[in-house]
């Protein structure tokens, strides 16, 4: 058993980036094997259950009103279109299914409709996610009581970069709807987005941020940039695919216990770049050719992937019945 840390200092972070791979990645899948299967990678499955006219300003977002690009609008979904699409992903093999809207907030409207899936999800027998924007402690507390298991609210960037990226919600923003939905008990998911044009040092201070909340999330997506036509962001340089492979490492060592997920970017993505991340630490990824409204790898190509790799992809009841085993 490891002990989390919580005071991670910067030129710690620092050094673990400046590391030689080879002894970044050593380091790194160690911790990974010491408490996970090295082999086993958790699939969620996204659906937008609400699409675009955000009043937000997120430089790297296709969905904000502010962003020229040429997304189709749409209202929230009804339920049974929600049920039938948890339905395939169940049959796909998800363990997860996430539910994203392009929300500042959700109204106490919008929230009693969105209940409405997460039960129905739930029901069907799969974990549930949402991410919604900002959430006041109350509505964190209802969406405990239906049984929501995850909530995503990413940090982005630093805090440093942050005001390049956003100006419509603040980092303080973010840290207090992490806190209210972390005391009203549900799974934490909260992670960032690189490749956006923002420094070494930015990365540090991301992970720096995410290791040093109070309790670590439970899952940590790291995003690739998507670059969207229309964005400010369309065009900005790429990262260098090694530098993202460092990042997962430097999470996966900052939070050992955390299940980091391979996130939005993968059809930019060699098997091979793929396949480092998977040995750096990434241990979720998304499953389904579509995120939110860009595209994501098909299943036949990540089901290859994984067929070449070795790797399991796990689904609750087997994650499940390995804790009840080791237990
Ligand atoms: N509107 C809500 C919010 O922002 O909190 C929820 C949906 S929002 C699309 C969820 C997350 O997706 C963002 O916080 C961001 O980290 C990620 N994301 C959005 N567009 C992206 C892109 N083009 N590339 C990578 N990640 C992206
Ligand atoms: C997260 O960290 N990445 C997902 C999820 N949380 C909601 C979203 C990725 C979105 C990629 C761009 C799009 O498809 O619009
Ligand atoms: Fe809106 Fe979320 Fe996109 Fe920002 S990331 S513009 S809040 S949908």
């Amino acid at each position: 058993m490891n002990t989390l840390r919580h005071d991670w200092t910067k030129s710690e972070i620092t050094r673990l980036f400046a590391l030689p791979f080879n002894d970044l990645l050593f380091q790194a899948h160690s911790l990974h094997r010491q408490n996970f299967d090295p082999n086993q990678v958790q699939v969620s499955t996204l659906l937008s259950i609400k699409t675009g006219a955000c009043p937000e300003d997120c430089a790297y977002c296709s969905q904000s009103a502010r962003n020229e690009t040429d997304i189709e609008r749409e209202r929230l979904l009804p339920l049974e279109e929600v049920i039938e699409k948890a339905k395939a992903a169940r049959e796909n093999g998800a363990s997860r299914f996430c539910m994203g809207a392009a929300w500042r907030n959700p109204t106490d409207k919008n929230l009693d409709k969105v209940i409405e899936m997460v039960e129905a999800v739930n029901a069907l027998g799969l974990e549930t996610c949402l991410t919604l924007g900002m959430l006041t402690r109350a509505q964190t507390q209802r969406l405990k009581q239906a049984g929501l298991d995850y909530y995503n609210h990413n940090l982005d960037t630093s805090p440093e970069y942050y005001g390049d990226i956003i100006t419509t919600r603040t980092y303080e923003d973010r840290l207090d709807t992490l806190e209210h939905v972390r005391d009203a008990g549900i799974n934490v998911c909260c992670g960032g987005i690189v490749g956006m044009g923002e420094q070494e040092e930015d990365r540090v201070s991301l992970l720096q941020q995410l290791a040093n909340l109070p309790q670590h999330p439970e899952s940590v997506p790291i995003n690739m940039l998507v670059q969207v036509e229309g964005t400010p962001l369309n065009g900005v340089e790429q990262l260098d695919p090694l530098e993202f492979v460092r990042t997962i490492a430097v999470a996966r060592i900052l939070m050992p216990e955390s299940v980091v997920r391979l996130s939005a970017g993968r059809t930019e993505m060699s098997d091979e770049m793929q396949a480092l991340c998977y040995f750096a630490g990434a241990n979720s990824i998304f499953y389904g050719d579509k995120l939110l409204t860009t595209s994501n790898p098909d299943e036949n190509q990540d089901k290859m992937l994984f067929d070449r790799l070795g790797i399991n992809s796990a689904d609750r009841s087997t994650q499940e019945l390995d804790t009840a085993a080791t237990a």
